[in-house]
């Protein structure tokens, strides 16, 4: 079921200490619909599509395929700001505030405003934290932005503290997609335990483990792409141990 709010439905989710699972696509990837049928099975609350960088891949065509095989949220979680799509349920208005680039702070956001503004989307504005993470990202070379060192808790908790009193609406950490190394949990900690919006974390999960130690260091919403795209089957195993916690 798509709630009418979604923001809403994550604060509900947190104040009730219930972790969510998003399945991130990669429209250039994505061929399969028994990854969707996996997804509805497993009962995974969100559904993001984006990417650094599509090539060949056709976000529209994407989302449309996406909401007519599943009733999962669809939220796009863009890598720029031709990554919008009318078909989606919500957008994560990025603010990419662990780098100094003026265009991913607020430059693209006043080129998007009209047509968002104009949109049926719901408009979820987020801190974006891109987290140093043992490679270089796809993610930290596009926006041509240093990604926050991965042992610098304290720069990561200001950063989302200042984003909070921004009034964004949630903090995403991110380590990249496909990252080496996952977010620190002290670093989760630091920062959930610093601010009261919901907290994503997500780059590089690729074990129920790996799920569990995000969720269980404080993140609300656990991000997934690359690995489910090696192995469907985590898609189930991960929905049902972060639903359990
Ligand atoms: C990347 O947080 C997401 O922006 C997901 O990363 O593809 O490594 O799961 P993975």
């Amino acid at each position: 079921m798509i709630p009418k709010s979604i923001y809403s439905s994550i604060l509900k989710s947190k104040k009730s200490g219930k972790k969510q699972f998003a399945l991130l696509i990669d429209p250039d990837k994505f061929k399969k619909s028994k990854i969707l049928a996996l997804a509805e099975r497993a009962g995974v609350d969100f559904i993001m599509v984006g990417g650094s960088l599509i090539t060949n891949g056709n976000i529209e065509d994407c989302i449309k395929k996406i909401k007519a095989e599943t009733n999962i949220p669809v939220i796009i979680f863009p890598g720029n700001n031709l990554q919008i799509s009318q078909q989606a349920d919500a957008i994560l208005l990025l603010s990419l505030i662990s780098g100094r680039n003026a265009n991913l702070l607020i430059g693209d956001h006043v080129i998007a405003a009209p047509s968002l503004k104009s949109s049926n989307l719901e408009i979820i504005s987020t801190g974006y934290m891109l987290i140093e993470s043992g490679n270089h990202t796809a993610a930290a070379y596009m926006s041509n932005t240093s990604p926050i060192p991965s042992d610098k808790y304290d720069i990561a908790m200001c950063t989302a503290m200042a984003g909070e009193m921004l009034g964004l609406k949630l903090i995403y950490l991110d380590a990249g997609s496909g990252a080496a190394k996952t977010i620190h949990e002290s670093m989760i900690h630091k920062v959930s335990s610093s601010v009261s919006i919901p907290v994503i974390a997500g780059g590089g999960i690729n074990t129920v483990a790996k799920a569990i130690a995000s969720c269980k260091a404080g993140a609300d919403i656990i991000v997934v792409g690359n690995a489910i795209e090696k192995d469907a089957s985590l898609i189930k195993k991960i929905a049902a141990a972060v639903h359990k916690l």
